[in-house]
């Protein structure tokens, strides 16, 4: 048994660099600062802590089961810990980035949790480009959930809730794609838990810089994790070889490859290239592929 064992075990409901805060088993909620050089605690972590004044000290992060995170050069940004799933929403307006969608798929294949996506603001007339841009998505079975969160917010909530239930969810995507909004529309009292938050968190800000966990029911049987919108998503933690099998529709090709080391870049005899000829593999996917090769070839500084 762990020397921690002894401390009280809480979870991490909203992180701001040293500065957590715990919710316990009984749901109080309480603000916490990390021992030592510990910077690492994210969203979702389970934590052994104990009080310190009027605030705490978050003593130790208990194994977590998962881990979302992207990757740069500079640094690792770490989304949340312990999800059961992960939905990218995306929309029309702003039009979202394919690449960045697909790096985000990638993230959280690599992680080992499922994902969703949901195309929202589908009463907007630029949600039919959004649409045929995630016809790959589809193809390769990812499921795609649409929603108008604002204009049609009864239907939404009516398609969302099974989906949300008894599991925690982390709400992914770049700004303005309507994360705030999908947790507005189905957590009752989010405001009141915003609240709480930024009183222990000391910040007078809107949390949306925050990520933040919300409870969906009163027996806390189901969550959803708003995170800050994002733009850049490096991969730098995945290793080149493994990138392909990260594809699924690109994985679905590797073995016809004439070479068993074969990039699928230019290779004669390479099952992938051949299936993006073939128009099996979306040449945008493929584009995607050669781009994220590309940089994670790059010398690390
Ligand atoms: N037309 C339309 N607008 C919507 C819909 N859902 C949300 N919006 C609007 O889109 C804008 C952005 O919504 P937010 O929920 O704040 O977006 P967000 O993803 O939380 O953005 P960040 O916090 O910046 O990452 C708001 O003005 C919403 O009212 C929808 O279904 N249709
Ligand atoms: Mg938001
Ligand atoms: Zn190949």
């Amino acid at each position: 048994m762990s020397k921690f064992a002894a401390l009280d075990l809480g979870r991490v409901v909203a992180a701001h660099g040293r500065h957590v805060v715990v919710e316990t088993p009984d749901g109080e909620r309480l603000s916490c600062h990390l021992r030592g050089k510990k910077s690492d605690c994210v969203v979702g972590d389970l934590v052994r802590w104990q009080p310190a004044g009027d605030e705490g000290v978050v003593e130790h992060i208990e194994a977590r089961r998962n881990l979302l995170f992207r990757q740069d050069d500079w640094r690792t940004k770490s989304f949340a810990a312990n999800l059961d799933q992960i939905l990218v929403l995306v929309a029309g307006d702003p039009m979202f980035s394919e690449a960045q969608l697909a790096r985000a798929l990638i993230a959280a294949e690599s992680a080992g949790i499922a994902v969703k996506v949901l195309l929202n603001k589908t009463d907007l007339p630029q949600a039919t480009q959004a649409r045929e841009r995630l016809v790959p998505y589809r193809a390769m079975g990812v499921e795609v959930v649409e929603t108008a969160l604002k204009a049609q917010p009864t239907q939404a909530a009516a398609s969302l809730s099974p989906l949300l239930a008894a599991r925690t969810t982390l709400v992914l995507g770049p700004s303005g794609t309507g994360k705030s909004t999908l947790i507005n529309l189905m957590v009752k009292d989010a405001a009141a838990q915003v609240g709480e938050v930024s009183q222990a968190l000391n910040s007078g800000r809107h949390t949306t810089t925050t990520t933040t966990w919300y409870w969906l029911d009163a027996g806390r049987t189901a969550a959803l994790i708003d995170s800050p919108g994002f733009q850049e998503f490096g991969l730098r933690q995945i290793d080149a070889q493994q990138l392909p099998l990260l594809m699924p529709d690109l994985r679905a090709h590797v073995s016809a490859c004439r070479f068993y080391n074969c990039s699928h870049r230019q290779e004669p005899g390479c099952g992938v290239i051949a299936a993006v000829e073939r128009g099996e593999v979306s040449a945008s996917r493929w584009r995607i592929y050669g781009e994220i090769c590309d940089e994670l070839a790059r010398t690390k500084w």
